[in-house]
């Protein structure tokens, strides 16, 4: 099962840091600004120097979309670079996508089997119904947004329903209802600790995906301390603009790791 795809990917290299691949193109060094694939060859260089550290890789869709055609063949560039290089690493499309049943079997489609993506990000709003196309696939992860990494994350998730906010009705649905291919994990931001600490309590066995880590502000030590289940793994720590647009990304992503690490 995939799942596994992603223990076993840390557990060899030891790490449970994901590297957000986000190639934002007014971001990217001059040299690769000028290159015939830009974005790819920007990623190509990332993952050369990071994933000796890397359990897994995240592209978020918006930066290739924002390129038009060329960006998407450049995301399809960079999963081929992986698949033939690194076929071990743990593959992810943050994509946020969720429609009715019927359109979620063309992202299926493309994101699974045409991209070949390991997981994908999804959002509940629509139901375990709509998402249906997704959970069937035994082989592939579905990442529900539960407490998203935002300021404003609170303005529906915080919504009580009856007693319990929003995020907790899907973090316990998600565990006990939609999780019957074992094939879900929870995206939980490292921003909200004190949610993550509940979430852990509800999901004890899932993996969370945790953005938040480094640009957005989020505190690592806390976060160990809130989301690692009981055998000190059950976390994905991803970042993006910390590591990619650093002055050295194999020293980011070494120091990361190494502190991730050192909480466990
Ligand atoms: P950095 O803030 O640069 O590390 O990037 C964070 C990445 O994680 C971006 O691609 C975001 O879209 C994504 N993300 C969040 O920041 N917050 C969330 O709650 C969820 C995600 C995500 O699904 O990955």
């Amino acid at each position: 099962m995939s799942n596994t795809r992603y223990t076993e990917r840390a557990q060899k290299v030891n790490s449970l840091l994901c590297v957000g691949l986000d190639p934002d193109f007014n971001k990217l060094p001059q040299v690769f600004k000028e290159k015939e694939y830009p974005q790819f060859e920007f990623n190509k260089w990332i993952i050369e120097q990071t994933a000796e550290y890397a359990a897994a890789y995240k592209p978020n869709a918006a930066f290739y979309e924002a390129c038009g055609d060329g960006g998407m063949r450049e995301l399809k560039m960079t999963m081929e670079y992986l698949q033939e290089k690194y076929p071990d690493i743990f593959t992810i499309l943050d994509a946020k996508r969720g429609d009715i049943g019927n359109t979620n079997n063309g992202y299926v489609s493309s994101i699974f089997d045409w991209f070949g993506f390991d997981a994908m990000t999804l959002h509940p709003y629509m139901g375990a119904e709509s998402l249906q196309p997704f959970l069937d696939r035994k082989d592939k992860i579905s990442i529900i947004l539960c407490r998203t990494s935002n300021p404003g994350a609170g303005e529906f998730q915080d919504l009580l329903i009856e007693t319990r906010p929003l995020w907790q009705v899907v973090a316990n649905d998600v565990n006990s209802k939609w999780n019957r291919n074992g094939n879900c994990m929870l995206v939980v931001g490292a921003t909200y600790p004190e949610e993550m600490k509940v979430i852990r309590s509800l999901a004890p066995n899932m993996t969370f995906l945790v953005p938040g880590i480094g640009a957005q502000g989020g505190d690592l030590q806390t976060v160990m301390k809130a989301g690692l289940d009981a055998s000190g793994k059950g976390l994905i720590i991803a970042a993006s603009r910390s590591i990619i647009f650093a002055d050295d990304a194999a020293k980011e992503a070494k120091k990361l790791r190494d502190e991730i690490n050192s909480c466990r």
